[in-house]
């Protein structure tokens, strides 16, 4: 430990926002020496340069530089401490990539200079310098790196999520704090759920991607010099540098080759792009019950019905309440709901309840929460009371996890779950004095007492007498909700003692020793630590969390691994899933996310608020996600989360996220129901929306799969699709669904029009199926009343579509097809569709390419998954947009008899 700081030095540190300029002008930086050359890289020794300038801990005297060619687009450059302690991400949370090639084959380049030691990445034909760390001298310190690269004025960047911001980032002034955060609201400017340290520059030269792998809190600064020069600049508290830079050229590829480093996204099974209704306040299983029955009674498709922690006893996970959510109650819903061909998914929180039931008695036996320097667990305060967190690094934790799993939701007798969905996870600690040393007094009011939601219709155990119904026992419900307290094996005295961390066990890539894990001199701007009094005054990093000085089982600390906490959540309970139902594809959806979370869970976009400037909002992050991060299956609560929905906004929200890859209704257990049947006008919204989703549903999944073997983006933002066309750089209110299907909502209140960028193509309305020649112009779309959502299709891209929707996704894979042909000018499409059985691991399949050039359907591919739904009708839309020999304009519907079972050609003349 270097010192402790009084609280007003924890609250200048808390509230400065930048680094302190002048005092990092003074660090002398590193010089290169050593360098060895080999075919496929180099290495090199930096050191110290001069006088350590010590500014926010101890600068490393010497470090070591690894550069790697491993791909012909992918560069991977490392500097890290020579003594290999600083702390790294661990290989078993993230495997690294190994590939390697001669230098000669790559299209980055690798220059640097050895005095001071700086670098560029260039592109190796053009000599287009993309990334260059001259003039700044580069800072390794203790708890602090520095490293600042120069950019050409205002670049365009996209990502350093996860953040609300919009799609193309602020170039001045602009700094993101990586540190995940639990976030109601979702305000802009500040930290979220996930953290997300990739970026994409795009340039008329073509774009290229920085991804530095590192977990620690930082700032990325974006910003202008006192001279106007442009920079990015990291500032982490701690970890070391490790960068890999991807060519491109273009977006998609770029996402691509990330995915190689950090990543596929999981393939969900069919079922899980259906559509998903849940709220926070579905009180009992009638309540559901109801919900499930109106959505039938209303003819709008619900494919999954989902419980919030209502269902827990006293929010207690792995826990059901006796009285509102009996298991044989439990059951019946969800063996309905199994009879319908419709699917159940609950929410899972990490933190466990410190108290006398079997979930945490076996986790302290198995010994596997995570634990102060004296041996105690750590504990904290959540929605059960004082809890206790699992350590994800224990040597236990797979077997804890799995069988937890395998009990509670055993399809024998527990709850048979098709799905899950973990929360909490960043992870999310309620507010407690820091150090949090009493948590019994922090959890005063934990559980809460179940909060009036509406007028009881029925007798609720457990709720205050006043919302009871008449003639109810108030004593013997009063007496259930009293929480039993755990006889803490310490004391509050002994918990207070015990704020020093454990000494951490000595070895690679732990972490350095005595750093100050509290309180580091540079104070990232942790939203829930400047943006009120309180949190400022009470330090930064472990506000809302677990203290930072909590040690791992695998000898780190959570100031180095907190980021990392929901992903490891995720990945446990991917196992968990698997092992409850080997072979089949689990669908897990994630609030926390990190780099690699991407391989076990989808993610939602959090505590959105039911406002119109959400509704906007809820695009560009979705896009960040499924575009740039590599987290295909996301998507927003749909209507809003936080606050009471409008019909209209509603109505409007049903169409839009008809067009996220995860489609869920959701809110909070304070908020107005908003279950589409609720409004006529939703209801309709809905059902519209729906059908044309579930007619598109094996081309998502198509884009799906392809996401999921390729890291093919299922959603296109417009600048991937019109690179060059500068226009569509900015743009993140309307977006590509799948490559062929342009959505443009309106996204104003009170309006029914929408102005609709059309770069220079050819599209077609998808209702009336007209041409539009797009000119590189906005084209205004009006009389769109709200169960309206405008929807144009890009020329060229076939789509597989159902002939009907159905109730069910399970109904739906028996539709026959159409095939929509839509024209480029040239009159050539192409289009793809993958089949499989919608949920299982290595399975039979078939990936079929169809091509349609002078009149002339060519059908290929692989085809291994038989099928009895054939294609029926063809539909050819033609254009005179920008060709003379195609005398005006046509749409042609032939009936056909086509099988997906085999390769064939047809003419149509
Ligand atoms: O502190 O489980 O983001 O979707 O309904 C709130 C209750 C806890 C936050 C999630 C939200 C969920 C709610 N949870």
């Amino acid at each position: 430990m270097r010192h402790w700081k009084s609280s007003a030095l924890a609250l200048a540190a808390a509230v400065s926002a930048i680094p302190n300029y002048a005092a990092l002008d003074e660090c002398p930086g590193y010089v290169a020496s050593d360098v060895t050359t080999s075919d496929t890289g180099l290495t090199a020794r930096l050191s110290l340069a001069g006088d350590a300038c010590n500014v926010y801990g101890d600068d490393l005297q010497d470090l070591i530089l690894e550069v790697t060619y491993e791909t012909a687009n992918r560069l991977h450059v490392k500097i890290q401490d020579e003594g290999n302690e600083v702390y790294q991400v661990a290989e078993s949370v993230f495997p690294r990539p190994s590939d390697t090639i001669p230098s000669e084959e790559s299209n980055l380049r690798f220059d640097y200079t050895e005095d001071p030691f700086s670098f560029t990445v260039s592109r190796a034909d053009t000599d287009e310098v993309l990334f260059d760390t001259s003039g700044t001298a580069l800072v390794f310190e203790s708890q602090y790196v520095r490293l600042r690269t120069n950019l050409p004025l205002d670049p365009n960047l996209y990502g350093l999520g996860e953040h609300s911001d919009p799609f193309r980032l602020r170039t001045n002034n602009y700094l993101r704090t990586l540190w995940n955060q639990d976030s109601y609201g979702i305000p802009t400017d500040a930290n979220l759920y996930g953290a997300q340290p990739v970026y994409i520059e795009h340039r008329a030269t073509g774009s290229h991607g920085v991804f530095l792998l590192n977990s620690n809190g930082m700032d990325v600064i974006i910003n202008r010099t006192s001279s106007g020069d442009q920079f990015l600049e990291y500032n982490t508290l701690g970890g070391v540098l490790d960068f890999w830079f991807m060519a491109g050229p273009s977006p998609v590829e770029v996402t691509q080759q990330y995915s190689e480093v950090a990543g596929l996204p999981v393939f969900p099974p069919y079922w899980g792009l259906g559509f998903h209704q849940c709220r926070y306040g579905y009180r009992d299983t009638f309540d559901t019950a109801e919900a499930i029955y109106n959505y039938s009674r209303a003819d709008i498709p619900v494919e999954t019905f989902w419980n919030d922690i209502d269902y827990m006893d006293r929010r207690r996970v792995f826990t059901n309440d006796p009285d509102r959510f009996p298991m044989e109650q439990m059951r019946q819903v969800v063996d309905y709901l199994h009879e319908h061909d419709q699917h159940y998914i609950v929410m899972v929180d990490p933190a466990v309840a410190y108290t006398d039931y079997p979930p945490a008695n076996r986790g302290m036996e198995s010994d596997i929460f995570l634990k102060r320097s004296n041996g105690s667990e750590w504990l904290g305060v959540v929605w059960a009371g004082v809890s206790v967190f699992p350590d994800w690094f224990s040597g236990g934790i797979t077997e804890y996890w799995n069988n937890e799993f395998a009990l509670f939701f055993n399809a024998e007798d527990g709850v048979d779950i098709d799905g899950l969905w973990i929360d909490m996870n960043e992870p999310s600690n309620f507010p407690c004095f820091f150090p949090c040393d009493d948590p019994w007094s922090a959890a005063v009011g934990y559980p809460p007492t179940p909060r009036p939601i509406r007028t009881p219709p029925r007798q609720l155990p457990g709720w205050p007498c006043e919302f009871q119904p008449p003639g109810t026992d108030c004593d013997a419900s009063a007496k259930r909700s009293e929480s039993e307290k755990r006889t803490p094996t310490i004391s509050v005295e002994e918990q207070r003692a015990a704020v020093l961390p454990k000494r951490q066990d000595s070895g690679e890539w732990k972490g350095l020793e005595d750093r100050d894990l509290l309180y580091p001199e540079y104070a990232i701007r942790n939203r829930a630590a400047y943006r009120t009094e309180w949190n400022a005054a009470q330090g930064g990093l472990s506000n809302k969390t677990v203290n930072t000085n909590i040690g791992n089982a695998d000898g780190t600390f959570q100031y180095d691994t907190h980021n990392m906490y929901g992903t490891m959540m995720s990945r446990a309970s991917y196992d968990a899933l698997l092992a409850r139902r080997p072979g089949l594809r689990p669908l897990i959806i994630s609030r926390s996310s990190f780099p690699s979370s991407q391989k076990y869970s989808g993610h939602w976009l959090g505590d959105n608020l039911s406002n119109w400037d959400h509704y906007r909002k809820s695009i560009r992050t979705m896009l960040a996600f499924t575009s740039i991060y590599q987290n295909a299956m996301t998507g927003s609560d749909t209507c809003g989360f936080g606050g009471d929905t409008t019909e209209q906004l509603c109505a409007r929200w049903a169409a839009l996220g008809a067009f996220n890859p995860f489609y869920r209704n959701h809110n909070s257990y304070n908020s107005r129901s908003q279950e589409f049947y609720r409004w006529e006008s939703v209801a309709q919204s809905a059902r519209n929306a729906i059908r044309i989703r579930y007619r598109l549903l094996d081309y998502l999944y198509t884009a799906m799969y392809k996401a999921s073997t390729d890291g093919t983006p299922p959603l296109y933002p417009m600048m991937y699709l019109y690179t060059d066309d500068r226009a569509t750089w900015s743009l993140d209110l309307q977006f590509f669904y799948g490559p062929g299907l342009l959505v443009a909502p309106v996204t104003q209140q009170d309006s029914t029009t929408v102005d609709v960028y059309l770069p220079n193509d050819v599209f077609y309305d998808w209702y009336t199926h007209q041409p539009i020649c797009g000119t590189g112009a906005t084209r205004r779309y009006t009389g769109q009343n709200t169960t309206m959502i405008p929807l144009l299709i890009r020329s060229g891209v076939i789509m597989p579509l159902r002939e009907q929707s159905a109730y069910t996704t399970t109904e739906l894979r028996t539709r026959d097809f159409e095939l929509l042909i839509p024209l480029r000018a040239d009159g050539t499409a192409r289009g793809e569709l993958y089949l499989d059985d919608g949920e299982s691991f290595d399975t039979a399949f078939s990936l079929i390419t169809f091509d349609y050039s002078n009149g002339e359907l060519v059908i290929e591919g692989e085809f291994g998954y038989e099928i009895d739904p054939r294609i029926t009708t063809i539909t050819v839309l033609r254009s005179s947009c920008a060709s003379s020999d195609v005398d005006g304009n046509s749409e042609r519907r032939i009936s056909v008899d086509i099988s997906l079972n085999e390769a064939s050609t047809t003419r149509f003349d």
